[in-house]
């Protein structure tokens, strides 16, 4: 029987990438994101190669979360494997600048709403006695830098979480770990950025960045292992990329 692949963050970015590798190796894929047009038209092009449904919810409503992972029908019902992909960043300005709404959207969102997703699933999962979870973090979660603040903390938070995560759910046989990319071209600077796409453009310019279908494929890599396999932490960047701060550009 084919596995079902949750992802949260999907309608673009990493987790767009992953719901189109999955599909096309056989993984049932349930599309989460808030932009319905964009999942509507994304299960409409999976459905070619799997079973896709999708779920429209903001993550950082607590009930949106509920309501939605429990009105699965029953076909969708067994969660095999978690990708707790969701996640922004929402300005980067030094912490006396820092605007309070963007810290809550990142809390809400990267840290919140992961906890939200993961709480609905883990029971299934601890019942079925089997599953996968990954947790998408990010070089911030390993390091700080100037202006990250909020966005590194959220991270950091995610790291914390997928290690505590991996040991409470040891004991069901529940595999966890956490992949950590650095930059990947996608939305995700124009969202930092509130649009600015000159701004958003500049932070890939000069060297070759990593793309989302390189992250899809390191998770497919992960999922795909043999049972006994648990890759718990990995940190990918770019090879021009030597830490959060360091870049080689032309
Ligand atoms: C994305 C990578 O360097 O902008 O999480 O924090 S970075």
């Amino acid at each position: 029987m084919n596995k079902t692949a949750l992802i949260t963050g999907s309608s673009s970015g990493i987790g767009k990438a992953t719901a189109q590798l999955l599909a096309q190796n056989n993984y049932n894929i349930i599309l989460c994101g808030r932009r319905q047009d964009r999942l509507t038209e994304l299960e409409k092009e999976l459905s070619q190669f799997t079973n896709t449904h999708s779920l429209s919810f903001d993550i950082s409503d607590k009930n949106a979360v509920f309501e939605s992972i429990h009105s699965l029908p029953e076909s969708f019902s067994k969660i095999d494997v978690l990708i707790n992909n969701a996640g922004n960043a929402h300005g980067l300005d030094p912490i006396q600048e820092g605007n309070i709404d963007d810290w809550e959207a990142m809390i809400d969102i990267n840290l919140k709403g992961l906890l939200y997703v993961s709480k609905a699933i883990i029971p299934k999962m601890i019942a079925q006695k089997s599953g996968h979870i990954i947790n998408i973090g990010s070089t911030a979660a390993k390091q700080v830098y100037p202006n990250g603040n909020v966005y590194c903390a959220t991270k950091h938070a995610v790291d914390a979480i997928n290690k505590s995560m991996k040991m409470d759910l040891n004991p069901y046989g529940i595999r966890v770990g956490a992949i950590h990319p650095g930059l990947v071209e996608t939305e995700f600077s124009e969202v930092r950025f509130k649009g600015d796409t000159e701004k958003a453009a500049n932070v890939y310019k000069g060297f070759t960045p990593l793309k989302a279908e390189d992250i899809a494929d390191i998770i497919h890599f992960v999922i795909s292992r043999p049972y006994h396999v648990n890759i718990s932490d990995l940190v990918v960047m770019c090879t021009a990329q030597g830490s959060a701060t360091i870049i080689q550009r032309d």
